[in-house]
């Protein structure tokens, strides 16, 4: 589990002091008959088909994840060999960035010199077979995401309208090719990728996953590592929840003791930490690469503990509380009444907006127990003012509907199945009145509930999400009364009460994630647990070829490995 894939040099190897989680054994004695039920069952299931696919034998063309929108599978297959090279669309910088990834993710395995270079005349191809990836040419009805990927004995050529498709198609590639392609030393092939053509592009435009690096702090490294991840399964936003009572976790110049102090701590006490305005900047452009959008979280105006620990001022009694490194919610809240707090949201919400190039600012508006509903709503109406004024797209969690959110505001639903009616008609009302939906129901999505009783790691208060009830629902249909249109897509939190490694990150997220992932792009016509479970089972020793940590849950055929 120590493997690291690094697709850029800069990314750091994380030092592994624990075992891996999933070989953790902190689990109460009366408790170990029943994993040995579970045991058993997994064993049996290793004799399942996919395990014992030969490497000679080329993957079929559909089973990848996202599941593609339209596969037609035939035709001779092509082979990578030592002569073949990647050529990408003249003139494209981006191309070139996408053409130079996939050589560096396929040459330590296939030991291949894979040479990246331009080509523009595509009707003139020399024949010598290779990987093409060309931009337009006819493909535009596939919009800002989609691709074809077409393969045949001269080679595979993935066609996009823009980068973002081609970059997509390259991970369909990728998972076309044997697990082993993702390891960093040189495999046995045969490299082979099935004959036929895929024709893709997404459900939703909105297919996120967020990291809380307040309640415990993640690195720059940790969260290029997650977002390398993330890019596999086509996962296009990175919500970052930069703040929260544990933690403030971004360097604000005008309110510098925000990072420096409020930074300065984690949920048990360690050290904590926060990213400078150029640490920032490398997750952006490294997110950027992975064609994934940053959405920036600062949430408010609860959770704010570290801020008011911060700056007396910020207090309606003017006195700092203490740092805080528990885990309750709901005890902070900014003083609504005071001038000076809506100096410092201007301040904060413009210094982000500068440095964020992605359309979204998250302002939380969660938990808010503190804050009376007259200041909830007087406080919420003032905060997505100054987003609008920096030119930002206001996002909330869905408690934001319960105030009123502005023109074509994104509120973050994290109920349950079980939420009252009542609430979640609030919310699909305000989506009748034009706010736009993300879901992230916390019974379905919350990538930190844990999978069962016996999971170490992981909260439990939305209920257990074993991996079967984490893909099995319906961003369409799930808020009833909310108009289709309103639902932009879907998002995977991680909060990190539990989760202070990236050994924890994967653990919890795969293989959770990678259905969140599913949902958020395949249509809904190729959604089947019974298929899916095989096609992520397939998954498998991709993952560990990936040095992920994944929960090898028993819902799941994994094959032996
Ligand atoms: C609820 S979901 C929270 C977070 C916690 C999380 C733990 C939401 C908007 N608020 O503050 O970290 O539960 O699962």
């Amino acid at each position: 589990m120590v493997t690291v894939r690094l697709h850029n040099t800069t990314v750091a190897k994380p030092r592994r002091r624990d075992p891996p989680v999933s070989q953790r054994r902190t689990l109460p004695l009366l408790l170990a008959p029943l994993l040995l039920v579970v045991a058993a069952g997994a064993t049996s299931f290793a004799a399942a088909p996919a395990a014992t696919q030969r490497a000679a034998e080329a993957r079929p063309l559909g089973q990848v994840i996202p599941a593609p929108a339209s596969v037609s599978e035939g035709g001779p297959s092509y082979t990578l060999t030592r002569r073949t090279r990647i050529k990408v669309e003249a003139g494209s910088p981006e191309a070139r960035q996408i053409g130079t990834y996939l050589a560096d993710i396929l040459r330590p395995s296939t030991g291949y010199a894979l040479p990246v270079s331009e080509w523009n005349d595509w009707d003139e191809w020399d024949g010598r077979g290779g990987i093409r990836l060309r931009l337009g040419s006819g493909a535009d009805s596939l919009g800002d995401e989609g691709y074809t990927l077409e393969s045949g004995q001269d080679g595979v050529t993935i066609t996009a309208p823009k980068p973002a498709g081609l970059f997509h198609g390259v991970q369909t590639l990728r998972q076309l090719l044997p697990a082993a392609v993702e390891k960093d030393t040189v495999q046995d092939g045969p490299w082979t990728v099935a004959g036929g053509t895929i024709t893709d592009a997404p459900r939703y435009g909105y297919r996120g996953a967020m990291l809380d690096v307040s309640r415990h702090f993640f690195t720059v490294a940790q969260v290029k590592r997650y977002i390398d991840q993330m890019a596999l399964y086509k996962v296009n936003k990175l919500h970052l929840h930069l703040s929260d009572d544990q933690g403030w976790r971004i360097a604000i110049d005008s309110w510098a003791r925000l990072a420096t102090y409020g930074g300065s701590t984690q949920v048990g006490g360690g050290p904590g930490g926060y990213y400078t305005k150029a640490d920032y900047q490398e997750i952006l452009e490294y997110a950027a690469s992975r064609h994934l959008e940053v959405v920036p979280e600062i949430d408010l105006p609860g959770h704010t503990n570290a801020a008011l620990a911060s700056y007396a001022q910020l207090n309606c009694n003017g006195v700092a509380p203490p740092l805080y490194t528990g885990t309750n919610v709901g005890f902070s809240s900014l003083c609504v009444p005071k001038a000076v707090t809506y100096d410092f949201v201007d301040d904060v919400v413009r210094e982000i907006a500068e440095m964020t190039p992605g359309k979204y600012i998250h302002i939380g508006g969660d938990e808010a127990h503190s804050t009376s509903h007259d200041d909830y709503v007087a406080f919420m109406d003032k905060a997505q003012s100054v987003v609008g004024k920096y030119g930002k797209t206001v996002m909330g969690w869905h408690q934001l509907t319960g105030a009123k959110p502005v023109k074509g505001a994104v509120a973050q639903y994290w109920g349950l199945d079980k939420t009252p009616a009542a609430e979640k008609a609030q919310v699909a009302k305000a989506a009748k009145n034009g706010a736009r939906l993300v879901l992230s129901p916390a019974d379905r999505a919350y990538l930190d509930m844990k999978y069962d009783k016996s999971t170490p790691l992981g909260l439990s208060w939305a209920g257990y999400v074993e991996v079967d009830r984490s893909y099995d629902w319906n961003p369409q249909t799930y808020l009833p009364g909310a108009p289709a249109e309103s639902v932009l897509g879907v998002e995977a939190p991680m909060w990190s009460e539990t989760v202070s490694t990236n050994d924890h990150i994967e653990f919890m997220a795969f293989p959770r994630l990678p259905g969140i992932a599913e949902i958020g792009w395949s249509p809904a016509s190729t959604h089947d647990w019974s298929k899916y479970k095989v096609r992520l089972a397939a998954q498998g020793p991709r993952f560990s070829a990936l040095g992920i940590d994944y929960h090898r849950s028993s819902k799941v055929p994994w094959p032996e490995e």
